[in-house]
C-alpha cells in the first residue's frame, strides 16, 4: 500500500525533521502550513530545493482551528498516517494566549480527529502529547506512562485534553490513535524563544560581540532534554506496531537551566563563575570577571514544572527506541551551529 502522510506543525522543528525522515523511508508527505505576511519555512530549505519538492512533498494552506479546512485536506489527501505536531506549543506564551492555546493545541485535535472519522479508512494518528503533562507531581519522577497527570500552565491543560480526546477516539471508534508523551527534545532548529536556543544563540552572539550579556528565568527547573531527531524517529515507530499504545520517549537524564548555560559557555572556552541566589543570582566569566547571566523575573511563570525527568523504558523495550546524542553533544551541536551561521553573517 502506498504510504502517504500528513504532517501538521511541519513548517515546526520536529515536523521538519519528520517530513525529511518520512521521505527518506519512502513517503509521500504532505504538510500543512499557515499564511504568514512573511514566509517562514526556512526549516524546510532543504526539503524544498530537492527533487522531492511538489513529486512527493507537498505544502498545503490550513489551520487547526478551521475543521472545514481540515475535512477537505484529509478527503483529498488519503493519508494513511496523520503526525498532529501543530500547536502553540510555547508554554510561557500560552498564559499570555490561554484561550487561542485551548483552541490550538486542545480542540484542534478533536477537530483533526473528527476530520478523520467523517472520513473513514484505516488512517493512523499520532498525537504530540508532552512531558508538561506531568507538571506538578515531582514526587513521581521519572515519570513514566503511569505517572498521574498534572498540567501547571494553559497549554499543558490544552495538550491534556489533547491527550484524553486522541484515546477517547481509539477506545470509541476503534481508531489507531497513539500518544507519544514526549519529554523536551532540541536541536538547532529549536524555536530562538524556548531556553535552549535562546542559551546557545546568546553564546555566538556574545562571542561574536553583538550581545552584552544573556538574561533568563529560572535557572533550577530541571528538564530532560534529548535530540529532536531521535524523537522524531520514536513518533514513527508508535505508528508501526500491531497495536496503537501510548509511549514516553526521553533520555532518563535531568539537567537543571544552569547546567545547560554552564556547558554552553565551557563548550566555548568560559568557565562560569556564580554568585548570589534567587533573582540576584548572576554569572562571571571566571577569567575576566565581566558579567555574562543575569535574571531577569520577565521570564518566570505564573506557575512553574519544576521536574521533568522521563522514564523511556516502555519505548526502548516495545519501539527499540534509542537516542544517538547525549546532553554534552546536544549542547554542543547547538552552540556549534549558532556559532557557524553567526560566522556566515558576517
Ligand atoms: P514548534 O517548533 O513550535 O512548531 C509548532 C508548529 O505548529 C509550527 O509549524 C506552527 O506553524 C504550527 N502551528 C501552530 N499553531 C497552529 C495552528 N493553529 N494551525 C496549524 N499549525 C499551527 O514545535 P515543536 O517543538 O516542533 O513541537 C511539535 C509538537 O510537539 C508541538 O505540538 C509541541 O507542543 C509538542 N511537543 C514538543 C516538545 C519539544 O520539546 N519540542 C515536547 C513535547 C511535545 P507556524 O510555523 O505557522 O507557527
Ligand atoms: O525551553 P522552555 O520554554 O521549555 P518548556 O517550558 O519545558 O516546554 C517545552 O517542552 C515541553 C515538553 O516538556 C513541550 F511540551 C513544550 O511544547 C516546549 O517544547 O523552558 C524550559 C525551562 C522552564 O522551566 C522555564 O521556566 O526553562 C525555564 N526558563 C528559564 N529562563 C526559561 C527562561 N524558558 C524560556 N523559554 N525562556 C527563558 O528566558
Amino acid at each position: 500500500m502506498k504510504k502517504i502522510a500528513l504532517i501538521t506543525g511541519v513548517s515546526g522543528q520536529d515536523g521538519s525533521y519528520l517530513a525529511e525522515f518520512l521521505l527518506e523511508q519512502g513517503y509521500e508527505v504532505h504538510g500543512l502550513i499557515r499564511r504568514h505576511s512573511t514566509e517562514n519555512l526556512d526549516r524546510l530549505a532543504d526539503i524544498l530545493q530537492s527533487p522531492y519538492h511538489k513529486v512527493k512533498f507537498f505544502l498545503h494552506y490550513g489551520d487547526l482551528t478551521d475543521s472545514s479546512n481540515l475535512i477537505r485536506l484529509v478527503t483529498q489527501i488519503k493519508p494513511t498516517e496523520v503526525y498532529n505536531l501543530a500547536a502553540q506549543s510555547h508554554v510561557g506564551i500560552s498564559f499570555e494566549v490561554p484561550e487561542y492555546t485551548a483552541e490550538a493545541t486542545g480542540v484542534g485535535t478533536l477537530k483533526l480527529l473528527e476530520a478523520l472519522r467523517l472520513y473513514g479508512g484505516s488512517c493512523r494518528f499520532y498525537q504530540a502529547s508532552t512531558s508538561e503533562l506531568f507538571g506538578g507531581l515531582e514526587e513521581t519522577a521519572p515519570q513514566s506512562e503511569n505517572t498521574p497527570f498534572y498540567p501547571k500552565s494553559p497549554y499543558g491543560v490544552a495538550k491534556l485534553y489533547s491527550y484524553w480526546i486522541t484515546v477517547n477516539y481509539r477506545e470509541s471508534y476503534q481508531m489507531y490513535a497513539c500518544n507519544g508523551i514526549l519529554f523536551n527534545h532540541e536541536s538547532p532548529r529549536r524555536g530562538e524563544n524556548f531556553v535552549t536556543r535562546k542559551i546557545t544563540l546568546a553564546v555566538a552572539n556574545i562571542m561574536a560581540g553583538k550581545q552584552e550579556k544573556l538574561s533568563l528565568g529560572n535557572l533550577n527547573a530541571k528538564r530532560d532534554w534529548g535530540y529532536a531527531r531521535d524523537y522524531v524517529i520514536g513518533m514513527w515507530k508508535m505508528l508501526q506496531q500491531d497495536k496503537a499504545a501510548d509511549y514516553v520517549l526521553a533520555t532518563g537524564e535531568t539537567h537543571t537551566v544552569r547546567e545547560f548555560v554552564e556547558e554552553a559557555f565551557a563548550h566555548v572556552g568560559i568557565t562560569l563563575r556564580f554568585e548570589g541566589s534567587g533573582i540576584e543570582e548572576k554569572a562571571y566569566d571566571a577569567k575576566t570577571g565581566r558579567l555574562l547571566l543575569d535574571i531577569n523575573p520577565e521570564f518566570y511563570r505564573p506557575a512553574e514544572v519544576e521536574l521533568l525527568w522521563g522514564d523511556a523504558s516502555k519505548a526502548e523495550r516495545e519501539l527499540d527506541f534509542k537516542r544517538e546524542v547525549g546532553f554534552k553533544e546536544l549542547v554542543a551541536m547547538m552552540v556549534d551551529a549558532d556559532m557557524k551561521k553567526e560566522a556566515g553573517t558576517k
